[in-house]
């Protein structure tokens, strides 16, 4: 089955449980560790509204002329954007023409214990980017490069609505494995993993009992 037809049935729960906590070893470097910050996910969804409250969560434009179906804000000393002229990191929001709001130390401490029990010691992560999904929203397959210390991992933590995630290889035609992520997972992606294509399928229609018709992925990483 090609990667962008849409996911069966059996391929994401209907209901929305709090998953199990648990790890999956996905190959060299990258692990999810299941449930992990279920506990906290409340707390970090609050954390989040008051990030967008001051750098709004916006759809980006591509270099391309299109708009990117999933939005998108930042917190952090760096932030990510896309626009006419490419892809970068950002010390301020260009929306307002300020700093993006500062990381939570809730935040950076998640993404360093997730690091930590994954292998890999002392993640001090300088930006977060927070993507929001609605049903249709999606990621097409990419690498992650315009960080400059590829020697750090990413950690990326799932709330809200259940996706598939998209774990490709090193090439763009390297045919990817889907693998479910659910409310509360975290992921950790470093080593010979860290450049691997990836991308997240068109969200599901659904409700989940915190976000709604809602899916976002905080993704923290060493810009600089
Ligand atoms: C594997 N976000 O923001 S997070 C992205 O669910 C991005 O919003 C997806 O890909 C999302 O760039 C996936 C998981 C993820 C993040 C970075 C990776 C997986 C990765 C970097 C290398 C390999
Ligand atoms: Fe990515």
């Amino acid at each position: 089955m090609a990667s962008r037809d849409p996911p069966e049935a059996w391929e994401l729960p209907l209901s929305t449980p709090a998953r199990e906590a648990g790890r999956v070893e996905l190959g060299a470097g990258a692990a999810v560790l299941t449930g992990y910050a279920a506990d906290r996910a409340a707390a970090l969804l609050k954390l989040i509204e008051a990030i967008g409250a001051a750098a709004p969560i916006r759809r980006m434009m591509t270099p391309g002329g299109g708009r990117m179906s999933v939005a998108m804000t930042n917190c952090g000393a760096a932030g990510w954007v896309a626009d006419q002229s490419g892809y970068r990191y950002t010390a301020e929001d260009p929306l307002a023409s300020r700093p993006w709001p500062p990381m939570p130390e809730e935040f950076a401490m998640l993404a360093r214990e997730a690091a930590r029990e994954a292998g890999f010691a002392e993640f001090s992560p300088d930006a977060c980017l927070i993507n929001r999904y609605e049903p249709g929203a999606r990621m097409s397959l990419h690498q992650d490069k315009d960080e400059r210390d590829m020697d750090a991992p990413i950690v990326s933590v799932s709330l809200g609505l259940p996706a598939l995630f998209l774990w490709g290889g090193p090439k763009r035609a390297d045919r990817p494995r889907r693998i479910p992520l659910l409310h509360g997972d975290v992921v950790v992606w470093g080593g010979p993993s860290r450049l691997i294509f990836h991308g997240v399928h068109a969200l599901p229609a659904g409700v989940h009992p915190l976000t709604g018709a809602l899916r976002y992925n905080l993704t923290f990483r060493k810009a600089r």
